[in-house]
């Protein structure tokens, strides 16, 4: 039995939560208590506040732990960043208010910065060689310039909506982040076995989620090129229709290349095409 880390509430809870389905792993979280069980796999969910996430994986009383990179990173921790989950993606930028006269990093030389993140902050000062004063603040970090605490901040940006209504520009990219899964350093043998598995699951799971199922009519005659369009994983499945001189061609594509490869097919006579969602790819 492994213990995983969860956030309780908040932003990462509900796709962390989403994830742990996706591979399999069934929480009874309906009546949300402090640990669930997965009557399916060999794992017990704890859930916590993000902040607390690292140092209960890192101290091993949690074995594993979801939680945002920007708080491992913050914490300092000693723990494995085992993988990178896709969600949860962020970037933690400095801001300053609209109108000031911002030339470059060294506009922060002497000037208070307000911050949930003062150790990020200050590596970063650092490599710049900048000495500016660090205001630790938790919340609403964003109201801190025209409250007149600071005058700029660090704080995290998604879509930078926030800075945007609090008249504040973005200025300087410093972290990015995403949600990750991390582990103790000693797992023993057994964890890591399950850990392993873990893994396995995510690492297929990511790779259905940036692929499609591509199905189409295709004159016999464009098979060949067809084939050079759409290398699958072998290579595509081709089967024969009931009309002469046409045939059924499936493959998958990555989502990315898809109206491209579609665009090539169709040039080639491609008829009927279908594109699905993959639920699981297992190498
Ligand atoms: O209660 P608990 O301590 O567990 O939660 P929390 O309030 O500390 O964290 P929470 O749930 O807000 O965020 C958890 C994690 O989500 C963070 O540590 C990041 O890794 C990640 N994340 C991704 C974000 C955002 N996007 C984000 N936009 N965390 C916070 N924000 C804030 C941001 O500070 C800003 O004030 O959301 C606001 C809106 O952002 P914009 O740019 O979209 O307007
Ligand atoms: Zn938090």
């Amino acid at each position: 039995m492994l213990r995983l880390a969860i956030q309780s509430k908040g932003r990462l809870n509900e796709e962390s939560t989403a994830l742990l389905r996706e591979i399999g792993i069934d929480i009874d979280d309906s009546r949300r208590k402090f640990l669930a069980q997965a009557p399916n796999f060999p794992i017990e969910i704890l859930y916590m506040r993000d902040d607390d996430i690292p140092q209960v994986v890192s101290a091993g009383t949690a074995a594993l732990g979801i939680v945002g990179l920007n708080e491992v990173e913050e914490r300092g921790l000693s723990v494995d960043v085992v993988a990178r989950l896709g969600f949860g993606g962020c970037r933690i930028s400095l801001a300053v208010p609209k109108g000031a006269d911002y030339d470059g990093p060294k506009w922060f030389a002497g000037k208070r910065i307000a911050t949930s993140y003062p150790k990020i902050l200050k590596k970063w000062l650092d490599e710049q060689g900048i000495e500016a004063r660090i205001e630790i603040i938790t919340g609403s970090v964003e109201i801190a310039p025209a409250a007149d605490i600071a005058d700029a901040i660090f704080d995290i940006v998604s879509s930078g909506g926030t800075l945007v209504s609090n008249g504040l520009v973005e200025v300087e990219k410093v972290f990015f982040s995403e949600a990750v899964l991390i582990a103790n350093k000693e797992l023993d043998a057994q964890a890591r076995g399950i850990l392993d598995e873990i893994l396995f699951r995510i690492d297929s799971a990511m790779v259905s989620r940036r692929k499609k199922y591509i199905l189409m009519n295709l004159p016999t005659s464009a098979v060949e090129e067809a084939t050079r369009i759409l290398p699958a994983m072998r290579s595509p499945t081709v089967m024969p229709l009931a009309a002469e001189g046409w045939c059924s061609m499936h493959s998958v594509v990555d989502e990315a290349d898809l109206w491209d490869k579609i665009r090539q097919l169709k040039a080639i006579g491609a008829e009927g095409i279908l594109v699905l969602n993959i639920d699981k790819i297992i190498p």
